[in-house]
């Protein structure tokens, strides 16, 4: 059985192959990506079940995505819409080092989920689940699905686990702001960078939060939410009971830095159900993300629990 349920929009993506304008004969690359998805192939990667629930078209992107979720070993309770298509990403590189992605994604198959999506039968043995605020941009409906979802969890007993990951081309800070907040009484463990969640503070708490520690602390809601940023080459930082903890990001040459903050939430929750002191999941989380920035895909780079291990063991990396 699963222990955790994501749902989301997972798209096909197609990664030009070299670097430059994007121009006609160019190169390219299909994969598929959706932050939720990456979340689940990083905890199925790490032994941890993982249950999404989405909506693809009935195109051969659509198939693309399930094969390669099935493949990972992520357990699907997708819907196919027969008139609305599969979204869509186009990631280039027009400088060395630089990634731009383009969305081809407005009235997807996933822009139409809603919540006559959600089945009792979905949270039956899950104890987490897991959302991120895109899917709240996509739609009115997508919106009220996760506002929903976190409901339904919340009355199973379910904890809940949000990442902001803040998308400038579906909606504005504003109704980002509104949007979220109206999602977060019901959040247990929350994730974004530093924009992120300030981004989630009232106004009047702006003022007030000289530094990190007083950031996360002002979103913890008395120590009854854990509140995890995410620092890049940094690392992470995390409040929970009360208490504020830092760790350094482990040193790579990065190749690829989308997709690690997906990485490190699946280290991050994998150490949540597994109770890892706070220190152990910040540690984990890192080593996730860190390997993540290693491939060029969203979620190619995520480690498996072997791969992890081997990382954190500092082991050498020829074996003969
Ligand atoms: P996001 O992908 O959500 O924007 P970040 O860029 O902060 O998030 O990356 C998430 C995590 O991945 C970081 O907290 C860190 O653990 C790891 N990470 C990201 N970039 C690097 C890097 N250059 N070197 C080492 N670790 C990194
Ligand atoms: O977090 C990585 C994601 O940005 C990517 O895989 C696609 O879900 C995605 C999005 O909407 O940006």
């Amino acid at each position: 059985r699963p222990r955790v349920l994501t749902l989301g929009e997972t798209m096909g993506l197609v990664r030009a192959g070299e670097t430059g304008p994007l121009r006609a004969g160019a190169s390219a690359r299909i994969t598929i990506g959706g932050a939720e998805t990456n979340v689940a192939i990083g905890l199925s990667r790490l032994g941890i079940g993982a249950l999404w629930l989405g909506r693809v078209g009935d195109d051969a992107i659509g198939e693309a995505v399930l094969a390669a979720l099935r493949a990972e070993g992520v357990e699907l309770a997708a819907e196919v819409d027969g008139e609305r298509p599969t979204g869509l990403m186009v990631k280039e590189s027009r400088v060395p080092g630089a990634s731009r992605v383009s969305y081809y994604r407005s009235g997807s198959a996933a822009s139409a989920m809603s919540p006559e999506l959600l089945r009792p039968e979905l949270f039956e043995g899950v104890e987490l689940l897991h959302l991120t605020g895109i899917t709240p941009a996509l739609s009115r409906t997508s919106a009220d699905l996760v506002h929903e979802a976190a409901v339904t969890a919340r009355e199973h007993g379910v904890r809940v686990s949000l990442d902001v990951n803040y998308r400038s081309t579906l909606w504005s800070v504003d109704e980002a702001r509104e949007g979220l907040q109206r999602l977060l009484p019901l959040v247990d463990v929350l994730f974004g960078g530093h924009g992120e969640l300030f981004l989630l503070c009232d106004r009047t708490d702006r003022h007030h939060v000289a530094d990190d520690s007083a950031l996360l602390a002002s979103l913890a809601d008395a120590g009854s939410r854990e509140v995890v940023l995410k620092r890049g080459d940094a690392g992470a930082a995390s409040h929970r009971d009360g208490a504020y903890e830092e760790a350094a990001a482990f040193p790579v040459e990065p190749v690829d830095t989308v997709g690690a903050g997906d990485a490190f939430v699946a280290g991050y929750l994998a150490a949540v159900l597994e109770s890892r002191s706070p220190v152990e999941r910040l540690r984990q989380a890192n080593a996730c993300g860190a390997l993540a920035c290693l491939n060029t895909g969203d979620w190619e780079g995520t480690p498996t629990r072997r791969d992890l291990s081997a990382f954190l063991d500092g082991a050498d990396p020829v074996v003969r």
